[in-house]
């Protein structure tokens, strides 16, 4: 089982790369499990990955690297045992140093080789990041083995050769690929670069084998490091949405609720992300931010068509900068109910056991 991490902050292009990469992977005739992890509650990629029909594993509340790596050694186990994939990847949440999952994996009594860390960036909001987590950013990227320069079709070249050199310096042993995941030519390049082993500019690592060793300079919790406050939740509405409707309904309520966090914290970066299944189609709005211009996108993914009976499940997550996660709660909560109240839609926020047991963070 070869293992596949795709690390990277908050709205870096983490889910769409994987996507395209399972998508590769299937007609390739490889075997293939999935595991997302999510720092809130409520799980949301896993939903959008659903799609591609392979077996998959969300691991929420927390992060993989962190408090939750029991978990995870579980899952992997058990995928291992029951579905015996040639492929496993995971897709950790943005808080989280994937150097430090592959660490915690090597001690496990699975055979398993690691496909080359990657950790992508958002080119276009590098600049922001660091300045609101430099500490975070540093230590998440000092650890990766690719590092995929990501959504290059938003920046231009300057900015591009920018970041590139910064990296290098950062993290010189680093192999950096230019890319934009939306592009299927970037995936293929980053998938030929990941399965193709005896390439010098990195190596992979052979679980348990002697030649295994640690990137990781500096084990820490990596949540804590990051300064970000999360919160995600659950709605479940009642009355009648079209695909349309949807999509312009969550587009409102991501959008209120960034502007509202931009007068908490005007420099945020993070991302709001809601999910919605009406009728055959995911919906899928986010807000990837940065302090200049904060991206709202909505996309629209095919699904096994369900019957919704007029029910629909809302979720979502917010992850931002130096923000009190109570007054994120309140605002997206706040965001919903206004929304939701203006399209004549019944909704009940769905409360969680571990709400009340555990924070999910900060
Ligand atoms: N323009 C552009 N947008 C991208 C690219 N990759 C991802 N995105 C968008 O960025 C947002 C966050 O992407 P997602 O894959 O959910 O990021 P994740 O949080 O790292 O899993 C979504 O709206 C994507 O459509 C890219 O290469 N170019
Ligand atoms: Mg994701």
């Amino acid at each position: 089982m070869k293992v596949f991490i795709i690390g990277g902050f908050l709205g870096s292009g983490k889910t769409t790369t994987v996507l395209k990469l399972i998508k590769k992977m299937a007609a390739d005739n490889k075997r293939v499990a999935l595991i997302v992890n999510e720092v809130g509650e409520v799980g949301i990629d896993g939903n959008a990955l659903e799609v591609a029909g392979i077996p998959s594993k969300e691991i929420t509340n927390g992060c993989i690297c962190c408090s939750l790596i029991y978990s995870l050694k579980v899952t992997v186990s058990e995928l291992a045992d029951i579905y015996k994939p040639d492929i496993l990847i995971m897709e950790p949440t943005g808080l989280s140093f994937p150097s430090q999952i592959r660490d915690e994996l090597l001690g496990m009594n699975v055979m398993m080789s690691f496909a080359p860390i990657i950790t992508l960036v958002d080119v276009s909001r590098f600049t922001a990041e660091m300045n609101q987590i430099p500490k975070f950013v540093e230590q998440q990227l000092r650890e990766a083995d690719v590092i995929g320069i990501n959504k290059t079709d938003l920046a231009g070249e300057e900015k591009i050769q920018s970041v590139e050199t910064f990296l290098k310096d950062m993290n010189p042993d680093a192999y950096q690929i230019r890319m934009s995941a939306k592009e299927n030519e970037s995936v293929d390049k980053l998938y030929r670069l990941m399965m193709t082993e005896g390439e010098t500019v990195f190596n992979p690592i052979d679980a348990g084998g002697a030649e295994a060793k640690s990137k990781v300079t500096e084990r820490t919790n990596s949540i804590e490091v990051s300064n970000i406050s999360a919160c995600s939740g659950l709605y479940h509405a009642g009355g009648k949405l079209s695909v349309k409707d949807a999509g312009a309904l969550l587009e409102g309520i991501v959008t209120a609720a960034g502007m509202e966090i931009t007068k908490l914290n005007p420099s945020f970066v993070g991302h709001i992300k809601m999910t919605v299944k009406v009728e055959d189609t995911l919906i899928k709005v986010s807000q990837t931010a940065g302090p200049d211009d904060r991206l709202i996108e909505a996309e629209y993914i095919p699904q096994e068509k369900i019957e919704n009976g007029g029910k629909y499940e809302l979720r979502f997550l917010a992850a931002v900068t130096n923000v009190k996660k109570a007054a994120l709660e309140d605002i997206v909560n706040d965001s919903v109910s206004v929304f939701l109240s203006e399209k004549n839609l019944a909704f009940e926020k769905q409360v969680l056991e571990s709400d009340s047991k555990k924070p999910i963070l900060l």
